[in-house]
């Protein structure tokens, strides 16, 4: 297909780039973290969203080329951050890769990196159906001292029971509930939920898709630690990201 065939040669190109946008402590709104978002600028059909072209790539070992270009490139910018972490988005295939770990540890230590400043995110998908593997990789990232967060939070096959086996840092709750707080009882009841989940089990929690001030002070209200979204940052290219997290808000 056309877009297989352009993302193949898009690295080549120097098509691709990365985006970060801070992740934020309640109290301070202390930039703790970027999260690192891919884009594709084609040279024939503008800008494709990776909403598009990763599910395409994840159908191949292509996700792979692209994955290993990300990490790469998000390994060299934490050289320019004072001490903030990068979290980079690894999908269902690139987690079940073999020596997914391996390869890691081997990344980190060929760009001289702490590991403890590199956050892995992975969605319910990648961990739930085969449970048992997932803890296992969870369990070994964290002991090489990665950090991991469980993205989009509240819309996977989530259980309980799973959840209490996995190695995590922090919980991402999805946007969809933090869009819908203020709308919907049931939205503002599972952004609460997962609160305090995240605190019952020690792990951060992490409000994605914050846009406004009312979210904000709900979230804070709520004893959310960290949030992110348009509200105190969009994306940002590489060169605003150094001067934000040097700025540290
Ligand atoms: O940045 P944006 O909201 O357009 O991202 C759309 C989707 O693409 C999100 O689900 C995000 O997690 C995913 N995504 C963005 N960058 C990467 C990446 O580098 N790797 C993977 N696997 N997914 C990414
Ligand atoms: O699936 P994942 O959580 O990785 O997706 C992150 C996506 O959310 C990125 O594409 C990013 O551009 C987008 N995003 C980040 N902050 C906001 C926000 O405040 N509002 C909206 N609508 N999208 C956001
Ligand atoms: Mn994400
Ligand atoms: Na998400």
């Amino acid at each position: 297909r056309a877009i297989e065939g352009g993302l193949s040669q898009a690295i080549a190109k120097g098509e691709l780039s990365l985006v970060y946008q801070p992740i934020v402590g309640r109290e301070a709104f202390e930039v703790v973290g970027f999260e690192a978002l891919l884009r594709w600028n084609t040279e024939d059909h503008g800008p494709i969203s990776p909403a598009v072209f990763i599910p395409i790539a994840e159908e191949s070992n292509l996700i792979h080329e692209l994955g290993d270009w990300v990490l790469a490139e998000s390994l060299k910018v934490l050289a320019e951050w004072p001490g903030q972490y990068v979290s980079v988005n690894f999908s269902p295939r690139q987690f079940r890769r073999h020596n997914f770990v391996g390869r890691l540890v081997e990344s980190v230590q060929h760009a001289g990196i702490d590991p403890r400043r590199v956050q892995i995110e992975i969605t319910e998908t990648a961990i739930f159906d085969d449970a048992d593997r997932a803890a296992d990789t969870l369990y070994k990232l964290r002991q090489m001292g990665f950090r991991i967060a469980l993205d989009d939070f509240g819309t996977g096959y989530s259980s309980l029971y799973n959840i209490r086996k996995f190695a995590l840092d922090c919980l991402k709750i999805d946007r969809s509930f933090i869009d819908g707080m203020g709308r919907e009882r049931e939205s503002a009841a599972i952004v609460h939920s997962i609160i305090h989940l995240g605190r019952a089990l020690g792990l951060g929690v992490v409000a994605e898709g914050v846009e406004t001030e009312t979210q904000l002070q709900a979230l804070r209200v709520a004893g959310c630690s960290h949030m992110q979204g348009y509200f105190f940052s969009r994306p940002v290219a590489q060169e605003r990201a150094k001067e934000i997290a040097e700025a540290r808000f």
